[in-house]
């Protein structure tokens, strides 16, 4: 890994300083460095799978217990990370903010976990389950041992409240995102390869509202090409230097 580019840091540092609305969008990355795998990085298979393949209603419905294999061994992989220096700089960024968004394509809880309060979970939780047709939800640690667990309410199969490939987004949480890029003065971006709609324009509809972007990541993404500052390094290391 290159130094930190001194410039780029000051750069970020600015545009964050001087602005009171912020957005902030985080993927994958941001949790790198707490032991999660990324989705697209070498930790984004399991079993020689990628993750792209089981995070799918037809690959649930195809095989419901192979699917829960792959996300028990998820959830219980999140009973052993801590949030990171980058969460944890996030928290303080909101704090000093007058309005703040954080819209997170994670599905890991660690937001949460380190204090943010704001928190847009674009794509659903692992710390929770929900019924496949029923509103019946419960906590991921109440959930029951057997293969395929059942819905305790209607009898169909219980599955992660996270949002599959091929599902629509929460509305609520599109709204809330929708309100985040027609209002911040800028938006940070953190670790996302920024490949996923709709998130993955999230940065290109803010720059169009007027604000200015920032982005953290190890390399450059589709991202970059919108981006006012990209700042090329992890983010444990770099989001505390530029938040102040
Ligand atoms: C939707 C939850 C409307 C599950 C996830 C054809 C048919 C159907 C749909 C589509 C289609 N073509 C396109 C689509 C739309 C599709 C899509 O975008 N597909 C892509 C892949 C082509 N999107 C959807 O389906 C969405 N819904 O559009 O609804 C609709 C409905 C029907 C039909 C059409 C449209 C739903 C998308 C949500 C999917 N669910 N997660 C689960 O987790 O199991 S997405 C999944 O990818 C995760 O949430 C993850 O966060 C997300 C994005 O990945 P990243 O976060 O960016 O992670 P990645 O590993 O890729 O990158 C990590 C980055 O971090 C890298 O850049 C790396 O350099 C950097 N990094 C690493 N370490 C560090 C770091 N940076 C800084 N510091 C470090 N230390
Ligand atoms: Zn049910």
């Amino acid at each position: 890994m290159s130094a930190l580019d001194e410039r780029d840091l000051a750069a970020a540092a600015d545009l964050l300083s001087d602005a009171s609305r912020i957005a902030v969008m985080t993927g994958a990355g941001i949790s790198a460095e707490s032991g999660v795998p990324t989705f697209r990085g070498a930790g984004g298979f399991w079993r020689g799978r990628s993750a792209m393949d089981l995070a799918t209603p037809q690959a649930f419905n195809r095989d419901p217990e192979d699917v829960w294999k792959f996300y028990r061994y998820r959830i219980d992989g999140l009973s052993r990370v801590e949030p990171n220096a980058g969460h944890r700089a996030l928290v303080s960024l909101e704090r000093r903010c007058e309005r703040f968004w954080l819209i997170t394509q994670n599905v890991d809880g660690l937001h949460h976990a380190a204090g943010s309060e704001r928190v847009i979970e674009l794509h659903g939780t692992l710390a929770e389950v929900r019924c496949r047709v029923c509103a019946y939800r419960c906590p991921s640690s109440e959930l029951p041992d057997d293969p395929v667990p059942g819905c305790p309410s209607c009898g169909d199969l219980l599955r992660p409240a996270v949002v599959w490939f091929g599902e629509d987004l929460p509305r609520a949480a599109l709204a809330e995102a929708d309100e985040a890029m027609a209002h911040c003065e800028v938006m940070l971006v953190v670790g996302t390869s920024g490949l996923v709609e709709p998130a993955a324009s999230f940065a290109r509809w803010a720059r169009s509202r007027g604000a200015s972007i920032v982005e953290v990541n190890l390399e450059t993404t589709p991202i970059s090409s919108v981006a006012d500052v990209s700042v090329f390094g992890p983010a444990g290391e770099v989001l505390p230097r530029i938040v102040g």
